[in-house]
């Protein structure tokens, strides 16, 4: 239970003067700056919707006939410490043979994921998040902070938590979902959302969250 997570030390924020100016001066450049960097913040809060945003939602349709973890939706958010994806299925049982993959993407210039998080649906499944190269995960583990639970009853879901130091601290991720289920054997059903290696929308984390 909790793998160490290498946790980097703070960035300091850009406008921090590191080559000496005296301070007097320093000090009031840096609250000026920072005062209209706080503006900036406001302006966005009320102004037109950002071009990123820290959520994702999407339905997924009842379109993975012949296994009970039909994705139904997907709901995703990139918090200031976390990403967090919650999966939910048409009906998720203690037994399943199902497994699934939760891509991550966190740099549009390399073709597919980085990461991917790969966890069972039965009872105590193990999980674990991996580096990805294009659409397949890798023998690469990623040592750091996360978690996959998986949530019986009405709610039919798995909730992933991944620290973003596991990530790189990336500036946005996009996610996307793959189950597959073997069913019986002779049928395997596979089920992505939004599509099949499609990615979400782009998520930034919240801004002071
Ligand atoms: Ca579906
Ligand atoms: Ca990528």
């Amino acid at each position: 239970m909790g793998p160490s997570c290498h946790r980097r030390t703070a960035h300091l924020p850009k406008w921090v003067d590191v080559t000496g100016v005296g301070g007097d001066t320093l000090g009031s450049m840096t609250s000026r700056i920072a005062l209209t960097v706080g503006s900036a913040v406001v302006v966005a809060g009320l102004g037109a919707a950002p071009a990123h945003a820290e959520f994702y939602s999407t339905s997924d349709p009842a379109d993975a006939k012949g296994s009970l973890t039909d994705i139904r939706a997907v709901r995703a958010k990139h918090g200031a410490a976390n990403v967090v994806v919650k999966v939910r299925f048409q009906d998720l049982t203690r037994s399943s043979a199902a497994g699934l993959s939760i891509f991550v993407d966190t740099d549009r210039g390399a073709k597919g994921a980085e990461f991917v998080l790969s966890s069972g649906l039965n009872d105590g499944t193990d999980y674990v998040l991996t580096e990805a190269s294009g659409w397949r995960g890798t023998d690469q583990r990623v040592d750091c902070d996360y978690q996959a639970k998986l949530r019986w009853g009405a709610k039919n879901s798995v909730r992933a938590r991944i620290d973003r130091s596991c990530l790189g601290e990336p500036q946005s991720v996009r996610v996307s979902v793959k189950m597959a289920d073997p069913t019986d054997g002779s049928a395997r059903v596979v089920d992505w959302s939004p599509e099949r290696r499609r990615w979400s929308l782009p998520m930034e984390p919240g801004l002071g969250a």
